[in-house]
């Protein structure tokens, strides 16, 4: 008999597909998998429903944080060098069929681990901006104790002038730090290059650091946007060891009533899924 309290939660990036059944910020159960690098999401999410098939019964409602947009319950990508599907995947309705329960909720990844981090993390009940620097640039605003929803904070699609096509996260994220790497280390991986700066490797250092400035940028910009109390870092690059420090050092120009209070994701990687869980316990 699933317990009411009980959610089953998917957090789905460009990088791994996390499934968990949450109750309140705690994670019951967790399987992680690689997000493959082919295929359609039906195929993806069959996988991983068959992987997670023993805790069919334990659930009755479930949560599915993505990177990318939803709309109508329908998910499709705003850059498909962060995650490749096809447009309008019918989201919703596949995970009730194949989870075999009626009451589904989605919302877009970063977004999701904002109401994690408000609800239940570094946010601590104040209003917020979330950054998560992974495999793209993804965001998400709580103000007046309210998600926004849609395109808000979707701060990875900023664009430039002489940057036709490439948008901000095509110039920051761990895409981009493992293709600026290639010269020096083919076939590394963001997580590669951090553990080359931090062995010394001048080359690694430059790549972070020109990404934590990037970001640092991004934040300033932010906080004249929005002026939130805090923004709350999150993602695979955005907590790798050092990088927080080197965009607090690139903003330590700024005078103090502009200077963004950068805080770390306190839920980590599992703010996502905590996050999701809560939006879809609310809806029903
Ligand atoms: C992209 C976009 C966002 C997402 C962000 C982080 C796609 C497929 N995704 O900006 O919706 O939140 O990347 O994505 O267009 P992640 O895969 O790094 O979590």
């Amino acid at each position: 008999m699933a317990r009411p309290d009980t959610i089953l939660a998917l957090d789905i990036g460009g990088t791994k597909m996390l499934a968990a059944l949450v109750r309140g910020d705690t994670v019951v159960e967790a399987h992680t998998m690689a997000t493959p690098r082919n295929g359609d999401p039906e195929a993806w999410l069959t996988a991983l429903f068959s992987a997670i098939a023993g805790w069919k019964g334990r659930y009755d409602t479930a949560g599915i944080a993505v990177s990318g947009i939803i709309d109508e319950g329908c998910w499709s990508p705003l850059n498909r060098r962060t995650l490749d599907i096809p447009d309008r995947f019918p989201l919703v309705a596949t995970v009730a069929r194949l989870a075999g329960i009626d009451r589904v909720f989605a919302a877009n990844d970063a977004q999701a681990a904002a109401w994690g981090e408000y609800a239940f993390g570094a946010g601590q009940g104040h209003d917020l901006v979330f950054l998560t620097v992974s495999t793209g640039i993804g965001g998400g605003i709580v103000v007046g104790g309210r998600l926004l929803g849609g395109l808000a904070g979707h701060f990875g699609q900023f664009r430039s002038l002489g940057e036709e096509g490439r948008t901000l996260e095509d110039r920051v994220s761990g895409n981009w730090i493992a293709a600026e790497a290639a010269p020096y280390l083919p076939g590394a991986t963001a997580r590669d290059v951090f553990e080359a700066a931090a062995g010394g490797e001048g080359w690694a250092a430059t790549i972070v650091n020109a990404s934590a400035r990037e970001t640092a940028l991004l934040c300033g910009n932010i906080q004249l946007a929005l002026d939130p109390a805090r923004i709350v870092i999150g993602g695979g690059i955005g907590l790798a060891p050092g990088y927080l420090e080197s965009v607090r050092q690139a903003l330590a120009g700024l005078p103090p009533r502009l200077t963004p209070q950068l805080h770390p994701a306190a839920l980590a990687e599992k703010a996502g899924v905590v996050g999701i869980a809560d939006l879809a316990r609310r809806q029903n």
